[in-house]
């Protein structure tokens, strides 16, 4: 279904048959497949001073608002420097972590806000180097690694290839001492997984996204996780690390505090013009 919300000032007036404006508000452009699942003869013809349609327009604009902030790329396109230590992830400012590596000079990428239960695709470019200068690698790197300090800062452990794209999962709090799953080891688990469900705190890796068939790989949320952070393999000080990838995240997002305004407004003229038409 094409769908595009527009911001838009004036009063309420109808384009082709297929717009309704909100006056002073948001505009709500429906194009044509709406229009032919409604077998409405209101619909085919607008009229906006007839409650059933606008009431029909606010229902369908709040529905259609809730599917656009639900599911879209989280933080747009992502610069993940190869300087991201996951082991940092959701620490304070001076925290340390795998020898040399401080919060937040070498802090990992905050990717957005997630979705417990929401499943996430990656599209990853880009190449990093654990040391200075090229390493030719692309995001599903070289070697297995291990994190050499193992779990830290309430992080598990990750034995993955060296200078990957990993991620993380938090909720709303720091990890420092909150309880430590077991590392994941992908040497076992292998890099071509359809599906990953890692937990809470638990660091993963993510590669180019893709299967070696470049089948698209699905990483699904735990519960409670809130957050979701980016960075890179290594197996200790990421401070003098090289090269970055680009990273897209796609998967439900958590509505920002506008779209909440948004909703509440549109929720609001939708009511005052059923009130006002309703005394009629
Ligand atoms: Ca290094
Ligand atoms: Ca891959």
């Amino acid at each position: 279904m094409g769908v595009a919300l527009r911001a838009g000032l004036g009063r309420a007036n109808r384009v082709n048959g297929h717009e309704w404006g909100f006056a002073h508000g948001f505009g709500l452009t429906v194009m044509k497949p709406i229009c032919i699942c409604i077998r409405d003869k209101h619909f085919r013809n607008p009229d906006i001073s007839n409650p059933n349609i606008m009431k029909f327009t606010c229902v369908a604009a709040l529905a259609l608002l809730a599917s656009f902030v639900m599911s879209k790329a989280l933080g747009g396109v992502l610069v993940v420097p190869g300087t991201s230590d996951i082991w940092l992830a959701g620490t304070p400012d001076g925290t340390s972590a795998s020898l040399g590596d401080v919060a937040p000079a070498q802090s990992p990428v905050l990717a957005g806000g997630v979705v417990a239960g929401g499943s996430y695709t990656f599209v990853v470019t880009g190449s990093v180097n654990n040391f200075p200068g090229p390493s030719g690698l692309g995001p599903d790197g070289g070697q297995f690694y291990e994190h050499s300090w193992g779990a830290e800062n309430g992080l598990s452990g990750l034995h993955a290839p060296i200078n990957s794209l990993v991620g993380v999962f938090l909720d709303s709090s720091s990890p420092l001492g909150q309880p430590v799953l077991g590392g994941l080891d992908f040497a076992s688990i292998g890099l071509d997984f359809p599906s990953l469900s890692p937990g809470l705190r638990q660091p993963f890796f993510i590669g180019d996204g893709m299967t070696g068939t470049q089948a698209v790989q699905t990483f699904t949320a735990p519960s409670g996780a809130t957050r979701l952070f980016l960075g890179t393999m290594d197996g200790w000080g990421w401070w003098n690390n090289d090269g970055a990838f680009s990273v897209t995240v796609n998967g439900p997002a958590v509505p920002e505090p506008s779209a909440y305004a948004m909703v509440a407004g549109l929720a609001l003229l939708g009511f005052g013009w059923h009130r006002r038409h309703s005394r009629r």
